[in-house]
């Protein structure tokens, strides 16, 4: 089977938790990611503990002054993430502080989000995607939810595309892979499952088959 193009986003505060489900679907995802709320609830060294069963991606959603942003992505790095968010409404230089700090980690920038009230940004994604290429960023994230937005993204960047907005928020994994997205992000269908496994096979399936039929 080709490998999994899903991450799965574990936004909980119960860190135990967090780690029971990242140790049982650690090898049939493409990675986990972590923002916030697990962050806080425990301490930065979790990025270290999810990297030994899983990629992990820290969506910290960089967002700050050059300096500020350096130390957020090297700390990031030095845990031994793979992946770095960053946004890019900030400006070249905050977002290529973060690509300057990450090294190898591979900095992925947002440029549509997925949520109601995001037309701000989603307006603005050219300026943001050129903003993003002089910087230097591995690749984007673009909405899975809203497929017009990503398929705009999509014909301007052949770079990896990692796109949220699936089940709870209501996209479709297969429509988002159709739509032009690599990777896809999916969080309370996955962790508030009774089984997550079984539910993260299921989006695996899902997309192995919207690929095939790409
Ligand atoms: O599947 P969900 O809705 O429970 O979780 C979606 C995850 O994707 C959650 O971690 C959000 O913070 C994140 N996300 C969005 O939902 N929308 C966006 O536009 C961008 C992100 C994201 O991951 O940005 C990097």
């Amino acid at each position: 089977m080709s490998e999994s193009r899903l991450v799965v986003a574990l936004d909980l505060t119960d860190k135990d938790r967090a780690l029971e489900i990242a140790r049982s679907i650690g090898r049939q995802v493409f990675a986990i990611k972590i923002n916030w709320p697990l962050v806080l609830a425990g301490s930065g060294s979790i990025i270290g503990e999810i990297a030994r069963v899983s990629r992990v991606v820290c969506d910290f959603k960089i967002a700050d002054i050059p300096n500020t942003n350096s130390i957020i992505a090297k700390f990031a790095r030095d845990q031994g993430a793979w992946g770095i968010i960053s946004h890019s409404f900030t400006g070249l230089e905050s977002l290529r502080s973060v690509v300057e700090a990450s090294g190898d980690t591979k900095v992925f920038s947002v440029v549509a989000m997925s949520h109601p009230g995001s037309d701000l940004i989603n307006d603005n994604y050219r300026k943001l995607m050129d903003i993003s290429e002089r910087a230097g960023v591995y690749g984007y994230i673009a909405p899975g939810n809203k497929l017009s937005d990503l398929s705009e993204i999509r014909k301007r960047t052949k770079k990896t595309i990692m796109s949220p907005g699936i089940g709870s928020q209501g996209g479709r994994a297969s429509d988002a892979i159709k739509a032009g997205a690599d990777l896809v992000i999916v969080g309370r269908s996955i962790y508030e499952s009774a089984d997550p496994v079984t539910a993260a096979e299921a989006i695996n399936e899902e997309i192995a088959k919207a690929v095939e039929q790409n």
